[in-house]
């Protein structure tokens, strides 16, 4: 054992050393939450990474350990389990493509979570964020409050942002929900969005309402964009390390997570962004608010964007 892997510290797996799987790592060293695995497919990656960030801990000042590997018996025991590996969608690429290609990614690594860290804690990162989240229940079998997804997390922040830029005040005094799948079909609700508790609908014009609506939604495509290769990584690896922390600090935080829905929100059997409390057992409670027939609507329509993905992963024999 490496001489800072301190036995009471929570182990959080982190699978993918990529850049949303390295960036989460180094966030979460950052805020000592864990003792850090980061493992990859490609020989050399994660071990070159945890060495390169255990390095940047004395000046930093953390010193929770950072290990990376290519075998899966070294997440054995993890709390956490954060999912980023995978590809990203290339142009060419049909949707399909991606279910089937990020689909045998995450059934295989399932399989390896079931195995090495049984009673952990998953977040799903890997897109289509809502379905994979969905096959990775599935296969793990674990209680559904133990595999959640995150993407509400990191769509709120960019709303959040956008409020703040527009309004010209502190990002830190806007609230904002965003529920719905992590597509084109989301749901930002400005009714639910505050400046210190003021609605925006009070602040804002419609017009400019839906103007951060729209740059919302198409956040990670802005990125795209402007990157040209590859996609947005530190504010998602932001979004996955507040819901790692709020669990294994036990903080009871309200967050907009995809959770499994059994009835909430008039939908069944399908993973979709809602507001949880997030606590030491995953999502803790669903939250779920009044909402207008018009944002209903939405919901349910982004519930069909996400059903539409698990029946591609049912033909393709993966679900
Ligand atoms: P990238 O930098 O390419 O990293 C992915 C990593 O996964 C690579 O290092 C691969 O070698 C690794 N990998 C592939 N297969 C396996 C395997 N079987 N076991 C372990 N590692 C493996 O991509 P990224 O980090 O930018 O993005 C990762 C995923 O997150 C993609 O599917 C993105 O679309 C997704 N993503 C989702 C959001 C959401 O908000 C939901 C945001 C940003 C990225």
């Amino acid at each position: 054992m490496n001489s800072m892997q301190l036995s009471n510290t929570p182990k959080i797996a982190c699978i993918g050393a990529g850049n949303v799987g390295a960036t989460a790592a180094q966030y979460c060293l950052e805020l000592e939450l864990g003792n850090v695995t980061l493992t990859d497919i490609v020989e050399g990656l994660p071990q070159g990474k945890a060495l390169d960030m255990t390095e940047a801990g004395p000046i930093r000042g953390y010193s929770v350990a950072c290990t990376g590997t290519n075998d899966y018996a070294d997440i054995a025991g993890a709390d956490l389990v954060i999912i980023t590996a995978g590809l990203p969608r290339k142009p060419g690429m049909t949707r399909l493509d991606l279910l089937e290609k990020n689909g045998a990614i995450i059934a295989g690594i399932c399989d390896s979570i079931k195995q090495y860290a049984p009673d952990a804690v998953v977040i799903m990162v890997t897109n289509p964020l809502d379905v994979m989240v969905y096959l990775a229940r599935q296969k793990l079998g674990f209680a559904k409050n133990r595999v959640l997804g995150m993407a509400g997390c990191l769509d709120s922040a960019r709303m959040r942002a956008f409020v703040a830029m527009e309004l010209n005040v502190s990002m830190k005094n806007v609230d904002t929900m965003v529920l719905g799948s992590h597509g084109d079909a989301m749901v930002p609700l400005a009714r639910y969005t505050t400046v210190s508790g003021i609605p925006i609908t009070q602040l804002l014009s419609p017009e400019r309402i839906e103007a951060i609506n729209a740059r919302t939604r198409d956040g990670g495509g802005e990125i795209v964009r402007l990157l040209k290769t590859g996609s947005a990584y530190y504010a998602p690896a932001a979004g996955a390390t507040r819901m790692a922390q709020a669990i294994l600090r036990n903080e009871r935080q309200v967050l907009p997570c995809a959770a499994l829905l059994e009835g909430e929100y008039g939908l069944h059997d399908v993973y979709m962004g809602v507001p949880c409390i997030l606590g030491r057992q995953g999502v803790e409670a669903i939250i779920e608010l009044e909402l207008t027939d018009a944002e209903r609507e939405a919901l349910r329509r982004s519930a069909d964007e996400v059903r539409e993905g698990m029946d591609g992963l049912r033909q393709l024999g993966l679900l």
